[in-house]
């Protein structure tokens, strides 16, 4: 499987309850890298933009109203299979049907709140990442 780069958000909720570190960790205890970082509190246009793929769906205004809602930790994530690693570790969107041991098991609380975002393509995952990133910013081992 090849080295590739994923788009990682640590949501409001989770920065909030100060657990940056912690999902840090989770990351970096299972072979993923941040090679790209800031901290952020998104406009509504920003978080608009970044979720335009869900711009008719139902829960679009809640989901841009969370997201708005404090800071967020953005990161790109380097490593063999990332895209799918990152979201294995995440676990279901839903926090009720997560794995256990997964981030979202473990530090969200309900669907609206689920503590990370991760891209689900590698299509999106490039997307992602020039949305937040110049190419000078992130810091590839790759
Ligand atoms: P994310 O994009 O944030 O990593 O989450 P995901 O891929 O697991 O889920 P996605 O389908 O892309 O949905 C984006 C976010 O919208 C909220 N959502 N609410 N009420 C609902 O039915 C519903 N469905 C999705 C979630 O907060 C989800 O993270
Ligand atoms: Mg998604």
């Amino acid at each position: 499987m090849a080295v590739q780069r994923t788009l990682s958000i640590v949501k409001p909720d989770a920065v909030g309850k100060n657990v940056i570190g912690r999902i840090y960790s989770r990351f970096e205890d299972n072979g993923l890298r941040v090679v790209a970082a800031k901290m952020l509190h998104l406009s509504e246009d920003v978080a608009g933009g970044f979720y335009a793929e869900h711009r008719e769906r139902p829960f679009f205004a809640d989901l841009v109203g969370f997201m708005t809602s404090g800071p967020v930790m953005v990161q790109v994530l380097e490593g063999e299979d990332a895209i799918a690693k990152n979201r294995e570790l995440m676990g279901a969107t839903n926090p009720k049907e997560a794995d256990a041991g997964t981030i979202r098991a473990d530090f969200a609380e309900s669907i609206d709140a689920n503590a990370v975002h991760g891209s689900d393509s590698e299509s999106s995952a490039a997307r992602e990442i020039a949305y937040f990133f110049a190419s000078s910013e992130v810091f590839s081992r790759a």
